[in-house]
């Protein structure tokens, strides 16, 4: 199983410093509008290059499909992964899985995730009844990965089973009060455990990372 650094921090200085001392227990780091509205889009290029790793960019993109593609080019010029919602519908995901097509080489191919149900607790009002079509929509659609909630370890399990080998992408452990061991038993190889707070707030964010990485890596 592998570690997504969420670095939802505000300056630039301090996305590189934590960035670069996690490194080693991070497998990939994701970014959202937080960082990005703060400091740019450049801020991807300069995570890789002190990293080395993928950066996803989180920017949970719903609009039509003429919009998505914009975003989406102006993303992936940068970034590896984008993650867009499911709930405006097939068209507009298919939109950035074009330009994902587009601008990915076989080497480095570029790839699209897509949100089923949040982590919140408001999001069993509108999205939980229809996360399942949701996800049925991803797996037709041969999305490269789905974002399932560790908060609610039997929505997570429910989701991964319709999904089948679609990696999933999981927050909510740490900050969010997901229990990590049940989540550990539902997720595999493929799949992916999100942690933000639990490790950029924490007093010494390298050995909060090297925790979590040990964590997951027993399974
Ligand atoms: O709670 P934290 O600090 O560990 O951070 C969790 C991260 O996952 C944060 O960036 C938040 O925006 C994101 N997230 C959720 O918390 N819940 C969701 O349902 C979805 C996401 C998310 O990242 O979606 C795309 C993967």
């Amino acid at each position: 199983m592998k570690l997504m650094l969420a670095l939802d921090v505000m300056s630039k200085n301090e996305a590189l410093k934590i960035a670069e001392e996690t490194k080693d227990f991070v497998d990939i780091i994701k970014i959202g509008y937080p960082l990005v509205l703060s400091t740019g889009i450049e801020i991807v290029k300069e995570i890789k290059n002190k990293t080395n790793k993928e950066v996803v960019c989180d920017f949970k993109v719903a609009d039509i499909p003429a919009t998505n593609e914009k975003i989406a080019k102006t993303t992936l010029k940068y970034a590896d992964a984008i993650i867009c919602q499911g709930f405006v519908g097939k068209d507009s995901v298919m939109a950035i899985q074009k330009v994902a097509e587009e601008y990915g080489n076989k080497g480095a191919p570029k790839k699209v995730i897509m949100v089923t149900e949040m982590s919140h607790l408001s999001a069993v009002e509108f999205l939980q009844p229809v996360a399942d079509d949701l996800a049925k929509m991803a797996k037709e659609l041969s999305v490269d990965g789905v974002v399932a909630p560790s908060t609610r370890p039997e929505r997570l399990k429910e989701i991964k089973e319709i999904v089948g080998d679609i990696p999933i992408i999981s927050p909510g452990v740490g900050a969010q009060g997901g229990d990590l061991d049940k989540v550990l038993e539902i997720l595999g190889d493929n799949d992916y455990v999100i942690v933000g707070r639990g490790i950029y707030e924490h007093n010494n964010p390298k050995e909060s990372a090297k925790h979590y990485k040990k964590l997951i890596s027993k399974n």
